[in-house]
């Protein structure tokens, strides 16, 4: 057999263990994975690389609504440029419908929007913030049906959040449709009135933003999504879990037999909420939500992703312009912490970030990391073909340089934003080669080729089965 590609020289991350072997591509699946695999039309020469699935990045935000005046940094082109520069193949970012519009409209021009615009592959999660019978019994049963296994729903925002009895009538279309239903788990009541008292008291700085959404806010809404889960007996995600009393929620729970996935993210491991006080309007690069937490909230989430209670780690990429009337300096920003967009860019420095945290400073195996940054997210997903080295699988292949080290730079990132909260950090460990459905598409940062992506339908989530 002649194979269209061979990669040689690699150990290979594969959900067996770790092998030195090649890996044979043939018409953009994995062919075959073995010693002197012999003929190909392209060798790839990896002497020293690490093969690691293609990251899959199962929470980010791509041209999402983000109220009057405030624009995200990213389109589908530049946000998917930097998911492969970041050693990212999948992303899945989020549809959420403007005030109004049915969900299943907003789907459409979500779908518009991505069509060949994609450096990697594309699925879409629903955000479901209407709970009126057209989309709960129309929209969301035919828009599962399609592909569309998943969905997040709020406890928090304004026009957003859903109500605990809302909570149920979307999970109970979740159970007899075979979704799965993810949360944004912080308390809206609470953290309005921290919020008006705080502006009563005149603290407005981005600092605010940390100090009016406290872990027991995160908590506390973490408990009820559980319940409220139990309660009508289907599985959830709760996702970007910043803190360790509310990882203790979920260790909790599954002690008494709640099927609950948890999600954690870059920022709960390396920002801390005194970033959110730095001076000048700095702070507002920082603000997110969950926000940051306490260098001891690191060791917790740590804890969490060392011994499995992370299923998965994921950027929550929500990317704005720091220097931008529509970003994070919008109109009245600077008046109030109120009026700062949440989020923070982070697809093309997730894997880094966790690389050289995590597997060059020996916190966790080369194993871990393909679980907790693919195998795990295509699974909980429904992407049958990818997430692991595998025959048969997709030829989703990244290639790190276990041994580069850099710094992280705003210059040299690919993503919308005029800025990264990491500017500076240094990591061991980078991707140096993407590879999507056999084909390069990036090499040693270079992401000039015409986007390849694909929107994937996706099957039930794996838990369902
Ligand atoms: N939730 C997210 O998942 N992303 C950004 C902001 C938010 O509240
Ligand atoms: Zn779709
Ligand atoms: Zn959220
Ligand atoms: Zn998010």
């Amino acid at each position: 057999v002649c194979f269209d590609t061979i990669i040689r020289g690699a150990r290979v991350v594969t959900p067996a263990g770790v092998a030195r072997c090649e890996i044979g591509i043939s018409g953009g699946r994995i062919a075959a994975l073995g010693l002197s695999l012999g003929e190909a039309t392209e060798i790839i020469e990896a002497e020293g690389l690490i093969a690691m699935p293609g990251g899959i990045d199962s929470h980010v935000h791509i041209s999402q609504p983000s109220g009057p005046g405030i624009e995200m940094a990213d389109d589908f082109g530049s946000a998917t440029r930097a998911a492969v520069a970041g050693g990212n193949t999948t992303v899945l970012p989020f549809c959420l419908p403007e005030d109004g519009q049915s969900l299943r409209v907003a789907v459409a021009e979500y779908h518009a929007k991505a069509a060949g615009n994609c450096h990697c592959d594309v699925s879409f999660h629903l955000i479901v913030k209407a709970t009126d019978p057209v989309t709960l019994g129309q929209d969301l049963p035919a828009l599962i049906a399609a592909g569309h296994t998943s969905f997040k729903v709020f406890m928090t925002y304004q026009g957003l959040a859903l109500s605990d009895r809302e909570i149920l009538e979307v999970m109970s279309v979740a159970k007899e449709q075979g979704a799965l239903v993810m949360v944004h788990a912080e308390n809206e009541d609470a953290i309005e009135f921290l919020r008006d008292k705080a502006e009563r008291e005149g603290q407005t700085d981005p600092l605010f933003h940390a100090r009016t959404r406290p872990v027991p806010v995160e908590r506390e809404a973490t408990h009820r999504a559980i319940t409220l889960a139990e309660i009508a007996d289907v599985p959830l995600t709760i996702v970007h879990v910043s803190n360790g009393e509310s990882l203790e929620e979920i260790r909790r729970s599954r002690a008494r037999g709640a099927k609950v996935f948890a999600e954690t993210c870059p920022q709960y491991i390396t920002l801390t909420a005194a970033d959110l006080d730095r001076a000048g309007f700095e702070g507002a690069k920082y603000v997110c939500s969950p926000p940051p937490r306490a260098a001891s909230d690191w060791e917790a989430i740590w804890s969490g992703i060392c011994n499995g209670d992370f299923e998965l780690f994921s950027s929550d990429h929500c990317p704005f312009r720091f220097a931008d009337p529509a970003g994070k300096d919008a109109p009245g920003a600077r008046t109030s912490f109120r009026n700062i967009p949440n989020g923070i860019p982070g697809v093309e420095t997730r894997l880094p970030i966790l690389f050289s945290e995590g597997v060059s400073k020996g916190r966790i195996s080369l194993e871990r990391f393909a679980a907790i940054t693919a195998t795990n997210h295509a699974r909980l997903y429904g992407l049958k073909t990818k997430g692991a080295i595998m025959v048969g699988m997709d030829a989703d292949i990244v290639l790190w340089d276990p041994e580069m080290t850099r710094e992280i730079r705003q210059d040299d990132l690919h993503h919308g934003s005029d800025y990264t909260p990491w500017e500076g950090f240094t990591v061991t460990g980078w991707p140096v080669r993407t590879i999507l459905r056999g084909e390069t598409v990036m090499h040693e940062g270079d992401v000039s080729g015409v986007p390849t992506g694909a929107h994937i339908a996706r099957s039930a989530p794996e838990v369902l089965l």
